[in-house]
This record gives structure tokens, C-alpha cells and sequence, in this order.
């Protein structure tokens, strides 16, 4: 009875939500509708992101479909990105872009919103005072989407600030410190489509049930163990790296203390190789060098959202200078270095750094 009681009783995202905020008696739910529409994004990509371009996307239960775009019923023959939604003039609308859109305008739509940054926008985007409300969102839209033609996984991550003025907000909402992030999140477009998500107490996942078109509790509680056999780092870089970092990776390669060397795993998707070190334990790395000095990873929707998971997590995430959350960025797009994973090996990383600012 157990098994069955457990089949009929599905834990959707939005139910978990509304348990979790059911513990903050003041939330009016703006929260969860703020959710909900970046679940729907999300979806929306997956279903963009799994339809392999150029095939004839021949719905086998009809030969026609609404296009909701041009209010026109028209051919299902049509190949989803010919159909005049994904397309601009005659210019097909890269995914990345489309994803883009999709998320402005979902999020817009929730009226939850203020701010909008998202890694395809040069400029923030303040929402029409009609439609504001309480919450900034920082995003990136298709993180790793240069991966999409050889099938790497792929993935959005987002981070969600409450402001002080959404009457008359400014960038300062979004210039805060990671550790102000109310939640933070991935989607990662793989095999199947993960949603892992923080409130601030905890982290979960959550699988999509295409049947269902929800994203159902896979992954409770997760805790990233303290010490992994992983390190992940484009090696390629090797010789730009600072001395602690290039010390580190050695280490990793010929362990002192007699212990077997770390694997190196590194897909180049941060979503994909973020989610393996969340699960399995280890250290990701995108270190400052000598060609790009503060990293390449971008702070407010790359290094606050994972580092915000890995601390939810048990884990640790540092900047080679400072616990990454604490970092108060300067502009919307700036990069940071970032070491995060297992508390135990973020950890020796900091006492290298350490070590380097005593000489
Ligand atoms: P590199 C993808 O382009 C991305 O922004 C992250 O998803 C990924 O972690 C990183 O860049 C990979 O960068 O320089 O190793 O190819």
C-alpha cells in the first residue's frame, strides 16, 4: 500500500512550494506564481531544446495545430522552428534567444517581477509599474547553449531577490551579496529534465513526468558529500592559472598524503558539471587567469545561484579571495573566479589562497 500510496500521492513542485511557504504565514503566494512561471519556462525550453531541429515534428494525434502567435490553425507539418512563433522576419530565432524571450516574458506575466537581468541582455530590464512586484530575477537563459548541437545537457539557472522599492526600483535591488538571494536554481536539459531548486532551506530536485507535464520530488533533501574523488577544471587553461590553483590541481593529480588521485570530469556545461559534483560529491572550478582575471563565470546568474545550492547543500563556494556569497558585485554582467563542491576540498583550496596572501 505503501508503493501505491506513494504512485497516487505526487509531490509536484508547486505543492512542495505551497508546503514550504505555508511555514511564512505573511507570504500571499506571490511567491509561488513567481515559481510556477519560471517552471513554465522551463518546461517551454525542454520541450525546444528535445525537438531535434529539422525533423518533421509529426504530431501523430493531429494535422493541425493553433499557432498561438498568429492566431492561425496551420499545418502540424511544420518543423517547430519553422512555425512563425520561432521565427523573425525571415532570421530563425537561435534558442538561447527564444529561451530568452520566453523567460522575460513569463516572468513579466507573473506581475511578481521588478527587475529582470538575464545573461542575453546587455541592459536590465525594469517591468512596466502595472506589472511590478515584489521580486528581482537573475537568469541565464541557456547556460552552455554553444553545447546544444552535439547533444551536451544544458541548462537555465536562475536567483530571485526580494526588493526593498519595487514602486521605484533600482539596480542597486540587484547589486546585492548572493546571501541576500531569497532561492535560487537550475533546470538542467538532459537525458530527462532536472529541476533543483533552494528556498533557503535546503535543496531538492525534481524530475519533469512528460506524461504528466509536472515536475514531480525525485530528489529530496539533498546533501553534497564532504569530500569528493572529483575535480572538475577546463585543464586546458593550465598555463594561465595563479599558483594556488595550479598547486591545487597538482594535488589533485599526485596526492601527497598517498591517497588515490582525484578523476578529472569536466562536460564545459556548468549546469551539467555543477549537478554531477551536487550529487556525487568532488570540487568544480573556473579559476581567475592570466588571460581573463577575474574568471569567466558570470556572478549574479552563474556563481551566486550555485554557490547559493552548494551552501544549501553542505558544500562551500569561494572566490579565491572571499566566501562567494559574500561578493558584492559592481555591475549586472561582472565575473568572478569560483571553487565550490564538497565543504573538505573548497576547504584546501582556501588554505592555499591563504597560505599565498601570508608570503
Ligand atoms: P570553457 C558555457 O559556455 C559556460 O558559460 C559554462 O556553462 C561552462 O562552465 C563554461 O562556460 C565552460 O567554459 O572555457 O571551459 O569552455
Amino acid at each position: 500500500h505503501a508503493a501505491e500510496a506513494n504512485r497516487t500521492d505526487l509531490m509536484t513542485i508547486t505543492r512542495f512550494v505551497l508546503n514550504e511557504q505555508s511555514k511564512y504565514p505573511e507570504s500571499r503566494g506571490d511567491f509561488t506564481i513567481l515559481l510556477s512561471n519560471i517552471v513554465l519556462g522551463c518546461k517551454f525550453v525542454c520541450t525546444a531544446v528535445n525537438k531535434p531541429l529539422g525533423s518533421p515534428l509529426q504530431d501523430l494525434t493531429t494535422k493541425s495545430y493553433f499557432d498561438h502567435s498568429t492566431r492561425q490553425v496551420l499545418p502540424n507539418s511544420l518543423d517547430l522552428l519553422e512555425r512563425p512563433m520561432f521565427r523573425q522576419g525571415e532570421e530563425q530565432k537561435k534558442l538561447d534567444v527564444l529561451s530568452n524571450d520566453v523567460f522575460v516574458k513569463a516572468l513579466i506575466s507573473s506581475g511578481r517581477t521588478c527587475i529582470l537581468v538575464s545573461e542575453e541582455d546587455e541592459l536590465a530590464t525594469f517591468v512596466e509599474p502595472s506589472k511590478r512586484g515584489r521580486y528581482a530575477v537573475v537568469f541565464d537563459p541557456l547556460d552552455g547553449s554553444s553545447n546544444i548541437d552535439c547533444g551536451v545537457s544544458i541548462g537555465t539557472i536562475f536567483g530571485i531577490y526580494m526588493v526593498k522599492d519595487s514602486i521605484e526600483p533600482t539596480l542597486d535591488e540587484v547589486l546585492q551579496p548572493g546571501k541576500n538571494m531569497l532561492a535560487a536554481g537550475y533546470c538542467m536539459y538532459g537525458s530527462s529534465c532536472t529541476f533543483v531548486l533552494s528556498t533557503g532551506a535546503g535543496v531538492n530536485g525534481f524530475t519533469l513526468d512528460p506524461s504528466l507535464g509536472e515536475f514531480i520530488l525525485t530528489h529530496p533533501d539533498i546533501k553534497i558529500p564532504k569530500k569528493g574523488k572529483i575535480y572538475s577544471v577546463n585543464e586546458g587553461n593550465a598555463k594561465n592559472w595563479d599558483g594556488p590553483t595550479a598547486k591545487y590541481v597538482e594535488r589533485c593529480k599526485f596526492p601527497k598524503d598517498g591517497s588515490s588521485p582525484k578523476s578529472l570530469r569536466y562536460i564545459g556545461s556548468m549546469v551539467a558539471d555543477v549537478h554531477r559534483t551536487l550529487l556525487y560529491g568532488g570540487i568544480f572550478l573556473y579559476p581567475a587567469d592570466k588571460k581573463s582575471p577575474n574568471g569567466k563565470l558570470r556572478v549574479l546568474y552563474e556563481v551566486f545561484p550555485m554557490s547559493f545550492l552548494m551552501e544549501q547543500a553542505g558544500g562551500q563556494a569561494f572566490t579565491g579571495k572571499q566566501r562567494a556569497l559574500d561578493l558584492v558585485p559592481n555591475d549586472i554582467h561582472e565575473r568572478s573566479p569560483i571553487f565550490l563542491g564538497s565543504y573538505e576540498d573548497v576547504e584546501e583550496v582556501k588554505a592555499l589562497y591563504a597560505a599565498e596572501d601570508k608570503k
